[in-house]
């Protein structure tokens, strides 16, 4: 198990994007994609997701790759931008890969969701097929839309998964987490690329995402009283990244801090195709707007 002392970015000894953080029995797990592509490549090339962990957000430890697209049979291809989350004791991690066709690549991009007792796996996938492929959603022409997915379950119960790339799309799980309820709703959030986050904090619902239009990525955020919508346009809260056309938002709340994750690509050698995640401070205004992602190399301090 390798040990890594923070300062952003966090993880230096592979190259790793779209962060996803959740805390588990005071410790926090942060599950990450995994960049593989060489300098020369001009595309993604993503093996597999890792588990990280830490107990003060200073010395993180690796627990390797417990799960990759040949986890579900179904699945070929790259492992892009995925969430894990915990309901009943269980953690279910929802990752978006791509399908096969007859047997090999070219069935566009699709949802799969991971099952395990433990944060740190074995994983295994939980239904033996996809969750969304690409034939569900209409709204987009392009074979990757159906990427990114967020799940959040709601004080009531509701579990809701957002996803998309292009448009975002919604759209209720059942309480097993492995059955979509109802049908898939699409709308487009201003400026909405890709990568949403959902959460609600005080009554108040947050999808947070990357978006800018054909500039390098920033994150821009809208709020609502209902995860149905309507949501309102609150602004941008992440400027572009150091060398990197993507950013990608994980937010959580630990021993009484709130930390945004995102990537960038400031490694040494690194760049669009080779990311590296980080992580700063994130504060809310008393009326629950988000104040400006202040980016640092220094990172966040050690809690006691
Ligand atoms: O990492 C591959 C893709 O790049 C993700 O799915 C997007 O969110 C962007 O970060």
């Amino acid at each position: 198990m390798i040990e890594m002392t923070a300062q952003n970015p966090i993880i230096k000894h592979i190259f790793t994007a779209d962060p996803s953080p959740i805390v588990h029995n005071d410790t926090l797990f942060l599950y990450t994609g995994h960049d593989v592509a060489t300098e020369a490549d001009t595309n993604y090339k993503m093996a597999d997701w890792h588990v990280f962990s830490t107990t003060d957000m200073a010395t993180w430890k690796d627990h390797g790759a417990p799960l990759s697209p040949s986890t579900f049979s179904w699945a070929t291809g790259d492992a892009y931008a995925a969430q894990c989350i915990e309901r009943n004791g269980k953690f279910y991690w929802f990752v978006s890969t791509f399908h096969k066709k007859d047997g090999v690549s070219g069935g566009g991009a699709a949802i799969g969701v991971a099952v395990s007792d433990k944060p740190t796996g074995p994983f295994k996938d939980a239904i033996g097929k996809a969750l969304v492929i690409n034939e569900m959603t209409k709204d987009l022409p392009h074979a990757w839309d159906d990427i990114d997915p967020t799940v959040f379950v709601d004080d009531d119960g509701q579990a809701y998964m957002f996803w998309g790339n292009g448009s975002c799309k919604w759209v209720k799980l059942k309480e097993n987490m492995t059955e979509i309820d109802g049908s898939i709703t699409t709308f487009k959030p201003k400026n909405f690329i890709e990568g949403p986050w959902v959460y609600k904090r005080k009554g108040l619902y947050y999808l947070v995402y990357a978006g800018a239009g054909t500039k390098p990525e920033m994150i821009e955020y809208c709020t609502a009283t209902n995860p149905a919508g309507p949501w309102t346009y609150q602004g941008i809260i992440q400027e572009n990244v150091p060398n990197s056309f993507t950013t990608h938002p994980g937010i959580i709340d630990y021993k009484g801090n709130s930390y945004f994750f995102y990537h960038n690509g400031s490694l040494p050698t690194g760049g669009s195709y080779r990311r590296s995640v980080c992580v700063d401070y994130m504060y809310y205004n008393e009326d629950g707007t988000i104040k400006k992602i202040v980016q640092t190399t220094d990172g966040v301090k050690a809690l006691k």
